[in-house]
């Protein structure tokens, strides 16, 4: 795959879905209480702001209770500029959200495809680079979802790798992200993986991990309130950032990347 600066981080629009009331069943691996659907609601408010003020035209999709992650509509697709994948979650209680999420895809592009076979990705798991797409191994996805996803994304045009995430991280990007320009954040433990090769790598300093859950969007790079030591890290490697409140998010352990599908339409990224 051709480097093509930007690929990672220049997008034009986003799909988003306002979190419902049911978001208070919504998975975790610890319980640190429910959050409120009408909290989390007034979160994304921001979140749908910030991403309009980078730039982007921004789907909001209904709230739909069925579903109490559906809010995080970043695990059931995956968006490239030429088309959209629409994926497998990995865990019982998300399977259908691909299917919710289709209709939105083939609004906004003419190629939406599924995942091939029975395997299982979660958009969580799948880091895109500029020159590669990294797809993390996890609880939610396995080896057969990530090899067709990567076989699929070879047939696009696009070099991907899998790799194994770190035992207890949720998802691959729950412990790393891009910021862009060949830089990448990254907890500790991901930061000393060999995934991201000579990359430069801002680590987020111990007891910040959630922190490393953020995402560069245009010029800016969101990124969640509370975690002022990854704060003046990105900062200070010459990133401007946006702060803004995930705390609802969190309690479901929620992130900043998985409340968006972003994409560039209409040409090149960059
Ligand atoms: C879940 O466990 O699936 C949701 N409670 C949180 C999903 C977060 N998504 C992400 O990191 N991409």
């Amino acid at each position: 795959m051709a480097h093509q600066p930007g690929l990672s981080f220049r997008f034009t629009h986003a799909i988003t879905r306002t979190p419902a009331n049911s978001v208070a069943n919504g998975l975790r691996a610890v319980d640190a209480g429910d959050p409120s659907g009408e909290k989390f609601r007034e979160e994304h408010g921001h979140y749908v702001k910030a991403l309009q003020e980078a730039g982007l035209v921004v789907d909001v999709l209904p709230a739909l209770e069925t579903y109490p992650d559906s809010c995080f509509v970043e695990d059931p697709a995956f968006c490239l500029p030429e088309g959209a994948i629409q994926l497998r979650p990995g865990t019982k209680s998300r399977l259908g959200e691909g299917r919710e999420i289709r209709p939105a895809l083939e609004a906004r592009f003419g190629k939406v495809t599924e995942l091939p076979g029975t395997g299982h990705v979660d958009g969580g798991d799948v880091l895109m680079l500029d020159d590669i797409i990294l797809i993390g191994l996890s609880a939610r996805t396995d080896r057969e979802g990530a090899e067709s996803f990567k076989k699929l994304l070879g047939d696009w045009g696009y070099t991907a790798a899998v790799c194994e995430t770190p035992t207890g991280v949720l998802h691959f990007k729950t412990a790393c992200s891009t910021l862009g320009d060949g830089v990448i954040l990254a907890t500790g433990i991901m930061a000393e993986s060999g995934f991201f090769g000579d990359r430069k790598i801002v680590t987020v300093p111990k007891g910040e991990e959630y922190a490393a859950n953020v995402i560069r969007v245009n010029d800016v790079v969101l990124v969640p309130e509370g975690y002022p030591g990854t704060l003046a890290a990105i900062e200070a490697a010459g990133f401007k950032s946006v702060v803004l409140p995930t705390h609802e998010a969190r309690k479901v352990d929620g992130g900043l990347s998985c409340l968006s599908l972003r994409f560039s339409l209409g040409g090149s990224p960059a």
